[in-house]
């Protein structure tokens, strides 16, 4: 699964054009037309959690891009922290900046979103935008623009606002009314920044429902998709969902993202994996909630997507430097194997059986007719006088069985 990064594979991932046409990859090959990016963050990750110590040293931002490059990504994505530490001066700040160009040069690797770090120094434990001290927020402002050039710089489309600190452990300690006034001023203020400065980019806003903070504002996609459309240039903002941050919370994740589709507000998506309602596992992309794996694949493909599948895992604590390059190469795998799985289930004469058993279709039929008036809907006396409820209501639905049909495919047993 790991390429060797010898000669072969690097012509694999000479910059090309992408082609718009879908193509199905064949196994094992390194082909960045899938739009796979990864985080620096992410296998840049030393494994320092609540009750441990670094398990594994720093890895240089440009072996990341590189490493990636070999594995087959089409791109990384940053947190401006990520790749220029907290503080740096002009001189320095531009010295890293150099050096990862030089490597996306190199490598052909874009970078398609980018994103600020409003969580890790101390001064942000109370938020950002929505921290109550005001010069708090203003210092947050300033560090969101300075790093939305460099996106710009870069040619990301997308920039990602996950909330973290943004939030409270105790209900009296936080205007909860107040602080998304602030929310929505820090993004408006922010949008007006991009126009101004004719940036093409997107905002695309991130919900998680707890960790760090006992509760962060805008918690589910369903609550930051009420809150963007009080925005006042509401087109440029859309979501970055993540897999783990709705099933800690013991939400559909595929129903989110079928929502958010169908709001036309999937700007970006956050891909790993989680097993039920506990701390955010940030496993790889199918080693959580499998089934869901699958459906949120056949989901993506079907819908037109064409943003980057982008993971946001981490290596687990338990793995050294090869098992972190392992595990990123397990991402992409994860996401052929089910994107192959999921096309085969569509295309088996048995699932179309089935789902036309099913009634699948039906629903794309209009409740009432074309022409129909409430008038004539309420002189139906098929509607409800003759309607037979009883038996209707004693007809099976046929899911079960088309269930086990994709469990079927799912498991390679078709
Ligand atoms: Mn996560």
């Amino acid at each position: 699964m790991v390429c060797s990064g010898g000669a072969t594979c690097r012509d694999k991932h000479t910059p090309s054009p992408l082609t718009k046409t879908f193509t199905m990859p064949t196994e094992g090959t390194h082909s960045p037309v899938d739009k796979f990016t990864f985080g620096l963050w992410t296998v840049g990750w030393q494994a320092r959690d609540p009750f441990g110590d670094a398990t594994r040293a720093a890895i240089d931002p440009v072996e990341i891009v590189t490493r990636l490059a070999e594995l087959g990504a089409y791109g990384v994505t940053f947190h401006d922290d990520d790749l220029i530490p907290f503080g740096s001066d002009d001189t320095t700040r531009r010295r890293h900046i150099d050096r990862f160009k030089t490597a996306l040069a190199q490598t052909g690797m874009k970078v398609p979103m980018a994103t600020t770090n409003l969580f890790t120094h101390p001064v942000f434990k109370d938020g950002a935008f929505t921290s109550n001290d005001r010069a708090v927020r203003r210092f947050a402002l300033r560090k969101v623009m300075r790093n939305l050039d460099l996106a710009a710089e870069l040619g990301a489309e997308t920039y990602v606002f996950w909330g973290g600190r943004e939030g409270s452990e105790y209900d009296g300690a936080k205007d909860v009314r107040t602080a998304l006034d602030r929310f929505r001023e820090a993004l408006n203020t922010l949008t007006t920044y991009c126009k101004d400065r004719r940036y093409a980019i997107r905002f695309a806003l991130e919900p998680k429902p707890n960790e760090p903070r006992g509760d962060i504002l805008l918690p589910t996609i369903g609550h930051a998709l009420a809150f963007l459309g009080t925005l006042q240039h509401s087109e440029m903002v859309g979501l970055n969902p993540e897999v783990g941050h709705e099933q800690m919370a013991g939400l559909n994740f595929v129903h989110g993202i079928a929502q958010a589709l169908w709001h036309g507000k999937l700007f970006h998506i956050d891909l790993n994996g989680q097993r039920g309602i506990k701390y955010d596992q940030d496993l790889v992309f199918g080693h959580g909630d499998l089934t869901s794996a699958f459906f949120l694949v056949d989901l993506l493909e079907s819908s037109g997507y064409a943003g980057p599948r982008h993971f946001d895992y981490k290596p687990s604590r338990t793995e050294d430097l090869a098992g972190v390059w392992i595990s990123a190469a397990a991402n992409m795998r994860m996401y052929r194997l089910l994107r192959e799985r999921a096309a085969r289930f569509r295309a088996d004469p048995e699932v179309k059986a089935a789902m036309h058993e099913a009634r699948i279709g039906e629903l794309s039929q209009p409740t009432l007719g074309a022409k129909e008036s409430i008038a004539d809907l309420l002189q139906d006396r098929s509607a409800f006088e003759t309607f037979d409820a009883n038996a209707v209501g004693t007809r099976g639905c046929g899911y079960v069985r088309l269930n086990q049909l994709a469990l079927e495919h799912l498991l390679g047993a078709r």
